[in-house]
């Protein structure tokens, strides 16, 4: 039996090394040379597979997610009816995305912008500098990514608040949850980021009402899906200056149009989607216990529970 490699990404040479690496004995399929579709037992695949492409293998019992959202699996045509999916947990998956984070979280915090146009103008001018202890941030999504980002941040001295869907306590985070711990935790977040798997829950919970709720002058740090932003709403709040400025990596669609307003807004920091990306050989060991526990019967782990949408 085999394993379906899919991604358009250059990894897919590395994906295959990383898991031969770990289990030397796997047959692994790279899409689209699949061979004998009844032999393909488990697939292993990235946002631009077709679903229903998956439904032609009459073996398949497991697919595995090539990074922690699944949104790119879920969405309409969905996974073939009864097929488990799982997500990666990654060390530094995560780590990378709490490196994203802080990256962002110092640059406004600093005043990063403000300094760079002082440099243009040639200008020596000093700043007022709030401390750590001035600046709130909330995170929306407090889950694998969020919690470490969180970590980091409360070390630095920041008030952090976190939103999730189920009440959650985690040392020095403030939590909130439900959509009125949503505004309440806006209104008292100077910067705001977020972390959330895009689910139909979650889809475009940044809009002008919860922009609108951040005190003026607030920042707003996205490293999650685009799906979360309404984009006009988020461009009427940078222009207004409710929002001063926004450090993006996601969007929709991607890549980012040539003619989106997004590219050279001067309140923008735009990265292309690449805030935290996965490391086939720091993820491989997950995968093959999983493709092991799949042909041993025995529980998968990392598994998407359907119904939350992640
Ligand atoms: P997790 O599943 O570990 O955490 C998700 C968090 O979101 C949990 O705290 C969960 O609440 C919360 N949440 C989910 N739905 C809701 C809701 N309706 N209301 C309030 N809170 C909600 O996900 P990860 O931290 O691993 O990843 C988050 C997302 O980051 C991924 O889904 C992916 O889209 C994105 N990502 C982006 C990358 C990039 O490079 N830009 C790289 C990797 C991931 P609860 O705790 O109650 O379950
Ligand atoms: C992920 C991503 O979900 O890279 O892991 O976006």
């Amino acid at each position: 039996m085999a394993i379906l490699l899919s991604t358009k990404a250059h990894t897919m040479q590395d994906w295959k090394a990383a898991l031969l690496q770990v289990d030397p004995t796997l047959d692994i399929r790279l899409f689209p040379d699949v061979g004998e579709a009844a032999e393909i037992e488990a697939a292993v695949v990235w946002t631009a597979h077709d679903m229903m492409e998956l439904r032609r293998y009459p073996n398949l019992k497991l697919i595995v997610s090539m990074g922690a959202g699944v949104d790119h699996l879920l969405r309409p045509p969905g996974p073939p009816p009864g097929i488990p999916v799982a997500r990666l947990k990654d060390v530094l998956l995560t780590s990378a995305m709490a490196e994203w984070v802080l990256l962002n979280v110092l640059r406004f915090h600093r005043q990063d912008p403000e300094y760079r146009a002082l440099q243009q103008r040639k200008e020596w001018l000093e700043l007022s500098a709030p401390s750590t202890s001035e600046r709130r941030i909330g995170i929306l999504g407090i889950g694998e990514l969020g919690s470490a980002s969180a970590r980091i941040l409360t070390t630095l001295g920041f008030p952090v608040m976190g939103w999730s869907r189920t009440p959650k306590s985690l040392p020095g985070v403030t939590n909130f949850h439900g959509a009125e711990g949503l505004m309440e935790m806006a209104r008292l977040s100077d910067i705001l980021v977020c972390l959330l798997p895009l689910t139909p829950d979650t889809r475009g919970v940044l809009n002008a009402k919860l922009l609108q709720a951040l005190p003026r002058g607030a920042f707003v740090i996205n490293g999650a899906r685009g799906g979360h932003m309404v984009a006009a709403d988020m461009l009427a709040a940078l222009d207004s200056g409710h929002v001063a400025g926004a450090a993006l990596d996601v969007f929709e669609p991607e890549p980012l149009p040539q003619e989106s307003p997004f590219w050279s807004h001067p309140k923008v920091f735009l990265t292309p989607h690449a805030a935290s990306i996965t490391i086939p050989s720091s993820v491989a060991p997950q995968v093959v216990e999983n493709i092991h526990n799949m042909r041993a019967g025995r529980p998968l782990i990392n598994l998407v529970n359907f119904s939350l949408g992640y």
